[in-house]
């Protein structure tokens, strides 16, 4: 049985992932072994008896700062449960997250770590350990763990076998592999005079497949 792949979460608050990993597509992949997903609690590498992890800023500046030495062991701890991974630092000033990063995440086959920040960030002698810097955009978060999060949703569904039949609308198949959204209708097919069209209830996929591509979006 081959080894599920390890997603690890360094994070001062671990239960914030509870509820991704613990539900829906992310929960299925772990039950069916294609992935395991953990959490690192920093505060266990705090300094002193208040285990102490932030700090304030040498040369000044306000507020507080992750301090080098528990993200190292942590970090160093995360490795030695899964040596080949990667380390991921979440940070508003690394390279922008997206789709096709995302897909050759997810056929590298590697492990990965995720390093979530709080207050203003980290001391930057912390990148010694840090494979890649990411960001998920141009805005400033409280803390990394949402990045995290939305990162590793993103490559564990492009996971072979972790998405069943259910594929997004998002049409990949097009020759110029640009990802492409077109209007999607379920049951009922007239709610409130608003109608099906007919070319979807046609059975005639040809003309769907043509409609569809008429209908598209760029996507992502
Ligand atoms: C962020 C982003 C982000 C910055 C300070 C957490 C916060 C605090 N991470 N993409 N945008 N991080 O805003 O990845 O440490």
């Amino acid at each position: 049985m081959k080894t599920a792949r390890k997603f690890q979460a360094i994070t001062l608050f671990p239960d914030m992932f509870k509820g991704i990993f613990e539900n829906s597509m992310m929960w299925k992949a772990q039950k069916d072994q294609h992935v395991e997903l953990s959490t690192v609690d920093l505060r266990e590498f705090g300094l002193g008896p208040r285990r102490q992890v932030d700090d304030t800023p040498y040369g000044g500046g306000d507020g507080m700062l992750l301090m080098v030495e528990p993200l190292w062991s942590a970090i160093t701890s995360a490795k030695e449960a899964d040596p080949t991974a990667k380390v991921l630092l979440m940070t508003p000033r690394g390279q922008r997250w997206k789709q096709s990063l995302a897909q050759s995440y997810a056929d590298s086959g590697q492990g990965y770590i995720f390093v979530c920040g709080r207050y203003e960030g980290y001391d930057e002698r912390i990148l010694e350990l840090v494979d890649e810097e990411i960001s998920v955009g141009d805005y400033v978060l409280t803390g990394g763990e949402l990045p995290a999060m939305t990162i590793i949703d993103s490559i564990v569904r492009l996971i072979p076998g972790v998405l069943g039949g259910e594929t997004s609308a998002v049409i990949e198949s097009f020759s110029d592999g640009e990802t492409l959204e077109f209007p999607q209708y379920t049951r009922p097919e007239d709610f409130n005079g608003l109608k099906v069209p007919d070319v979807l209830l046609s059975g005639h996929h040809g003309e769907i497949a043509k409609w569809r591509k008429q209908n598209s979006k760029k996507a992502v």
